[in-house]
């Protein structure tokens, strides 16, 4: 019998499934959202994105699933989703590059004050400014896993010397200095002239940047989510936004998500929203990887981006 396998994405399905098949000739795929009743029996993987709770339940043969994303958040939010069933979150380089690229960009976007040259050209008038050096900016990750180490990577070689990062562990990178725990985040935001989140979305993280903590950046701190919207107070971001306390924010993720016509958020002049953009996957970077992982695990291996599920990411 051929190895089953199931798409469930809810964008580009077929895109996907024609991808795995070239990819897994000697596999079936099956596309859950153009062949309603699909026989479940023999299915030992899925390969998803945010599926409906409920529809993992019901493949008795799953033996891993594979995310299409870094976070694994919806997966595991869904309480009938078995929990002896493994969990590969998507390692996809490109992605990794993409997020680099645009913490990179928005972390240039603050230090160099560009927005200032917008006001500028709207009142018609040549206004450069100093904008002091990258070494005097310190750049704080909460969370340094794999997009995390290369966002740190890119922005020391633009001269960001002072790089800082907040895990739950203390973790050793070249060039990085560690703040972990509880008792690690309170000095960590001090410093943290920009602030960037890419923390997976669990317990211990939904709203770790609220009032309290926002209060903890330095006055003029900036903050860029790339995580989960829920890892934002987005009331509490507001109204530091407004005082000033926070000078400019980007959002790439909302809580709630996709941001409804009229929220608050969409009118805060120094808060930007982008629509989930920052690091998107395209079947032609991330079929090779998925079809990698689902072949490790057919032949005993541990595939990269393996969640532990005690931890959540
Ligand atoms: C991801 C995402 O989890 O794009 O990779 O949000």
């Amino acid at each position: 019998m051929k190895l089953r396998i199931v798409v469930i994405a809810p964008e580009n399905p077929a895109e996907w499934t024609a991808g795995l098949q070239t990819a897994m000739p000697e596999a079936e795929i099956i596309n859950h959202a153009a062949q309603p009743g699909y026989d479940p029996a023999g299915i030992r993987y899925a390969v998803v994105w945010r599926p409906p709770a409920g529809v993992l339940a019901a493949l008795p043969d799953l033996q891993a699933v594979c995310n299409l994303g870094a976070g694994v958040d919806a997966v595991l939010a869904d309480p009938a989703f078995p929990a002896h069933i493994p969990v590969i979150r998507l390692i996809d380089p490109a992605m990794t590059r993409d997020m680099s690229a645009y913490v990179s960009y928005w972390v240039t976007h603050f230090f160099r004050g560009f927005e200032s040259f917008r006001t500028a050209q709207a009142e018609g008038v040549w206004r450069p400014h100093d904008y002091g050096g990258p070494e005097d900016w310190t750049v704080g990750f909460l969370g340094l896993g794999e997009m995390g180490g290369r966002c740190a990577a890119d922005l020391r070689r633009f001269g960001f010397t002072n790089i800082t990062a907040w895990t739950r562990t203390p973790k050793q990178i070249e060039g990085v200095q560690s703040f972990a725990g509880d008792e690690g985040l309170e000095p960590f935001l001090r410093t943290a002239r920009i602030a960037v989140c890419l923390l997976p979305l669990t317990p211990e993280t939904r709203g770790i940047l609220n009032a309290r903590t926002l209060a903890m950046l330095p006055p003029g701190a900036f903050v860029i989510n790339c995580g989960r919207g829920g890892q934002v107070v987005t009331a509490d971001l507001l109204a530091a936004a407004e005082s000033g306390h926070i000078a400019g924010a980007v959002l790439d993720v909302t809580d709630p998500e996709p941001l409804p016509p009229g929220h608050p958020a969409w009118g805060c002049k120094n808060v930007f929203i982008t629509p989930h953009v920052s690091a998107l996957n395209y079947p032609h970077t991330s079929v090779p990887v998925i079809a990698e992982s689902v072949r490790a695990w057919e032949a005993g291996a541990k595939p990269a981006g393996l969640v532990d599920r005690s931890r959540a990411y």
